[in-house]
């Protein structure tokens, strides 16, 4: 007999082609309010490929702002709260799953108001442009990222089926993913920042290999000046292990597995460079890295698969 507490109890989305981009309809039903969604100049902006370490960076960003001034905030709102996640609207019968990101953007009471966003550069409502407004991509290298991916979709129900890793693997090298094409994502927002400056283009294994460094740059970035003390207590909270046991960072509160299902997969699942060693093969290695050749072209953007 199956087990019922493992019977999704919403259906799986489909992929749809959305103006050129695969995409899934809980990112896309809400696009007219998300285009004139009315950026204002000191918002900012965190863009990622989905699973490329918004998260992380989220709480990096929020601790900087508001960590010293508002410590309660720490304890009692969830970083999807603090960090509204402007692509989505969901529909559900519990109060906490029936939203949509922009509603909670212009209800945010911060000051300035830390967004997130997986759209593709052509995706972003041009308000944010007009505005001036600062861009934190962060980058994944494609075969961590891919790892990540498919132990999410396996246990979001927001998500296509993931199907199993062989088929998963074969669709991620054709670009038939929820937000299109890893490749196609992070070349078009690191061109993007050759006609817009104000994206600071950063890399999970960089954070990953020297957090402490890689948040000096984003200070840089922000214009804030933070002492070493501060930026020393940040690195030490935004560690793997401190984010996976941080109910605020770590999408326990959502406790729903319509949305996500712990007991499939954690959402902070390793944190580690290198996982991809676990689950390609030999052969899959070969035929993604000569893939890669073909469609990696920019010998600026440069990942690394280890560190
Ligand atoms: S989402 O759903 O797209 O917003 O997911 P995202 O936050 O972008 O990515 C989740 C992956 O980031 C890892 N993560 C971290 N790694 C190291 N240190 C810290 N602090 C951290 N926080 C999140 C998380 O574990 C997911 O990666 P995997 O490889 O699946 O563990």
């Amino acid at each position: 007999m199956s087990d019922p507490s493992q019977t999704p109890s919403v259906p799986r989305p489909e992929l749809f082609d959305f103006h050129g981009v695969q995409m899934v309809h809980a990112f896309t039903d809400n696009w007219e309010n998300i285009q004139n969604f009315k950026a204002r100049p000191d918002d900012i902006l965190i863009a990622t490929y989905p699973k490329a370490g918004t998260t992380w960076v989220s709480y990096i960003l929020d601790l900087l702002y508001f960590g010293q001034s508002d410590p309660e905030r720490q304890t009692s709102i969830p970083i999807y709260r603090r960090v509204p996640f402007l692509d989505i609207s969901v529909t559900h019968s519990e109060e906490e799953l029936n939203y949509t990101g922009v509603d909670l953007a212009n209800e945010l009471p911060t000051s300035p108001r830390l967004l997130k966003t997986h759209y593709p550069v052509q995706f972003v409502p041009k308000s944010f442009f007009e505005q001036n407004c600062k861009m934190v991509y962060v980058a994944r290298n494609a075969k961590d990222n891919m790892v990540s991916y498919y132990h999410f979709e396996r246990m979001t129900q927001v998500q296509p089926e993931p199907g199993e890793w062989k088929n998963y693997f074969q669709r991620f090298l054709d670009g038939k993913m929820n937000y299109g094409s890893w490749y196609d994502h992070v070349n078009g927002w690191w061109q993007r920042k050759n006609t817009y400056s104000n994206i600071h283009y950063m890399f999970f294994e960089d954070l990953s290999e020297n957090t402490d460094r890689e948040i000096t740059k984003l200070c840089r970035f922000l214009g804030l000046t933070v002492t070493p003390e501060i930026r020393r207590q940040v690195t030490g909270q935004v560690q793997f292990d401190t984010m996976k046991n941080n109910k605020m960072a770590n999408y326990s509160t959502l406790n729903s597995k319509d949305m996500m299902d712990f007991r499939v997969s954690p959402f902070m699942r390793k944190g580690k460079v290198g996982d991809w060693k676990n689950h390609f093969t030999v052969e899959q290695n070969e035929k993604f890295d000569q893939d890669y050749e073909q469609k990696m072209k920019d010998p600026n953007l440069q990942f690394r698969t280890l560190i």
